[in-house]
Formats: structure tokens, sequence, C-alpha cells
């Protein structure tokens, strides 16, 4: 088995998971925050500083990846760990996502979807067998299925066709992939925001045996209550020995939900996207440091966090770089978001182990502020 999970424990106040996950490249704490690198890269950190702030596994991407370099140049490299220089565990998303929010003019058949580079314009096809060909190229602990991720909103019938298809779609991205030893394969649930799609594509998905699941289709557009209830719609159908991923979703608010809802597993760019343009996460709620009442802030970033960041440098000085476009600005903003969610979830992982997560999230709410991401 490529990948499994080891439940250590329930929170008997809320309902939450601790576990570990075993991978072929170490042991990852769950629940987890992994950090995106799309394109091999989290941006503006080495792989260094990512293990430095305490990351245990990152995500990258099918999409970005097969555009550029191509996923045989990062094969002949022996792989994306060794290509990137990181040693820890890596998950890759199939282009599923991808393929739909950047590419131009898609067409997508029972076959698979056919679309335009949105670097060059050229005509591109994946496939579920593709997906997979490229994702054990570039050889992640963990990989994908290949799904589509409906808009929202959209109509309940196209929700349901495009969810079996889904599903179809996974079945095919079982029997081609072809690194089972040391890839684990997750399954996504689709089904918008509807109860009965959910449970179906639950269902359907749990009977191919796949060795965790991911809920995918949440985190586009929907408020936040509706994706708490769409949590509760389709936790209760996957498998309990099982890990589950929650795709695109880093809000400190969503983390703690989610936990608390018995997801393990989350991705989202939010901490590394709003770093690069000066907004830092804080234990009092979110901060733009560029901002001119920090001129002559001589304090860190958060007085509570104890990162590289918050260590050394002030917001006057920082708030400075961001205002002068030079880059060590972006990595240390960067720097201290990841740091911020990392820890957030050491956190959540202690309360969960002291059966008092739901104390921990209003506490945690109480300084953050309600409704701030
Ligand atoms: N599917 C895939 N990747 C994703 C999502 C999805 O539904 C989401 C949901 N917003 C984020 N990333 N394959
Ligand atoms: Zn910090």
């Amino acid at each position: 088995m490529a990948v499994h999970y080891e439940h250590i424990k329930t929170c008997k106040q809320s309902g939450a998971r601790l576990g570990k996950l075993h991978t072929p490249h170490g042991t990852i704490d769950t629940p987890v925050f992994m950090p995106v690198g799309t394109q091999a890269t989290v941006k503006s950190m080495s792989p260094e500083e990512v293990k430095d702030l305490g990351a245990q596994i990152i995500l990258s991407n099918t999409y970005h990846l097969f555009l550029r370099p191509g996923h045989e140049l990062v094969k002949r490299a022996g792989g994306l760990h060794s290509f990137m220089n990181w040693d820890r565990a890596i998950l890759t998303d199939s282009g599923g996502f991808q393929v739909f929010s950047l590419s131009e003019m898609r067409k997508i058949t029972e076959e698979g979807v056919h679309f335009r580079s949105h670097l060059n314009g050229d005509k591109l096809f994946i496939s579920p067998e593709i997906a997979m060909e490229i994702q054990n190229a570039l050889g992640a602990d963990i990989m994908m299925a290949f799904d589509e991720c409906p808009p929202f909103p959209a109509e309940y019938d196209y929700i349901k066709a495009s969810t079996e298809r889904t599903t179809r779609w996974a079945e095919r991205c079982l029997k081609s992939h072809a690194r089972t030893q040391d890839q684990a394969l997750f399954g996504i649930v689709q089904g918008g925001m509807h109860a009965d799609l959910r449970k179906m594509s639950a269902q359907d998905l749990v009977s191919m045996d796949f060795p965790g699941y991911a809920i995918g289709g949440l985190s586009v557009g929907e408020p936040k209550d509706i994706m708490y209830r769409v949590l509760e719609d389709t936790v209760p159908f996957l498998p309990f020995e099982k890990p589950r991923y929650l795709m695109g979703v880093g809000s400190p608010d969503a983390l703690l939900e989610g936990a608390i809802r018995g997801i393990d597993m989350f991705d989202c760019v939010l901490p590394t996207r709003i770093a690069r343009n000066g907004t830092v996460m804080t234990s009092q709620g979110r901060l733009v440091v560029r901002n001119a009442k920090f001129t002559d802030d001589f304090g860190p970033l958060d007085p509570n966090c104890d990162c590289y960041t918050c260590q050394h440098y002030s917001r006057a000085y920082i708030r400075h770089l961001m205002k002068a476009d030079e880059m060590f600005g972006v990595r240390l903003t960067t720097y201290h978001n990841l740091y911020f969610l990392v820890q957030l979830m050491n956190r959540v992982r202690q309360a969960i182990s002291e059966d008092r997560l739901l104390d921990f999230r209003d506490e945690f709410f109480e300084q953050y502020g309600l409704n701030k991401e």
C-alpha cells in the first residue's frame, strides 16, 4: 500500500479526527494543510524554507507541468521530488479543475477534455488515461482522479450528468494507473450542492475502493454555510479508515470547520497568493501590511507569531519592501502566512488530542474576528 491512514483518535467534543498519513516520503500528521507549489515550486520559497516552516506535504499541478516543462522532462529528471529537490511527500492534482478554470475553448466529451493552452494557444487534450500517464511520470506520493468541477451555480441536470461522467472517468483512472505500489490514487466526490448527488457520487466511488477520497466542487463561489452543509451531506458516506481531503480550501475558518466535520487534508493558494500583494494572516485577523498606517510600525507582523519573519523584521520594513516591489518582501510575507496555517493545524491537532476543538475554534475566532478570512 503506497499510502495509508492511521487513525489516532476522535475529538470527543467535535468529532474531528487526529491521524497519521503514511507515505513513501514520510508520515504526515493530520489534519494537515498542504502549501501549493503549482509549478514545482512554492512561489518564492526554497524547499529548505518550506521544510523549515513545518510543511510535511505540498501539492503540485498536473495541468501546469504538462504544459510546461512537460511530464516527460520531469520523468527524465528522476520525477518531481528529484526535479524540485523536495524529499517530503507530494500530492498532484489531476488537472480536472485547472483545465476548467484556466484553459480556453474547452470542450468536454466522454473521452476527455479538449482545450487550448493558456500559455500559447496550442490545441491539447487530457483524458483520464492521459492524466494518469502524466501523474505516473511526475511520481507524486498521492495522485488525483481526473474529474470535472462543475461551475456554481449550474442546472441540477447538468451537475448530475457531470457527476456521473466523473464517476466513469474515475473508473478509467483506476484501470490505467500504472504505479499502484508507490503512488496512491484518490477518488474525487462531486455532486454540486445537492445532497442526493453527493451521496450517489460518494457511494459509487467508495465501491471502487480508492485508498483515499477528496471532496471536490466546493469553494467555487457558494456561501460558506452551504459548503459546510455539503460536507455534512458527504462525509458520512466516506469510509472511516481512509483519508479525506477537501480540495482548494484554506481560509482559517474553513480549516477549522472542515476539521470539525471530519476532514483530514486541505490545500489552498490563499496564503501564498495574498502574501504576494502584501496581505498577511495574524492571530488578530488579516492585515494589509502595505497600508500607510504601518509606515512607522516597528513591531512584527503578528506579536503572537514566532516565525523567522516575525522574529527578525518589522511591519515598517516589510511595508517598505512591498511598496518598493522588492522580492524579499514577498518572501517574508509568504513564509509568515504558510507558517501561520501550519501552526494553526498544529494547534488544531493539539486541541483534538485534548478533546477541545470546539472551544479552540471559539477562542481562535474571538481573536481572529468572525467572518474574516
Ligand atoms: N477538482 C480538482 N481539483 C480541485 C477541485 C476540484 O473540484 C477544487 C474545488 N474548488 C479545487 N481543486 N481536481
Ligand atoms: Zn510570523
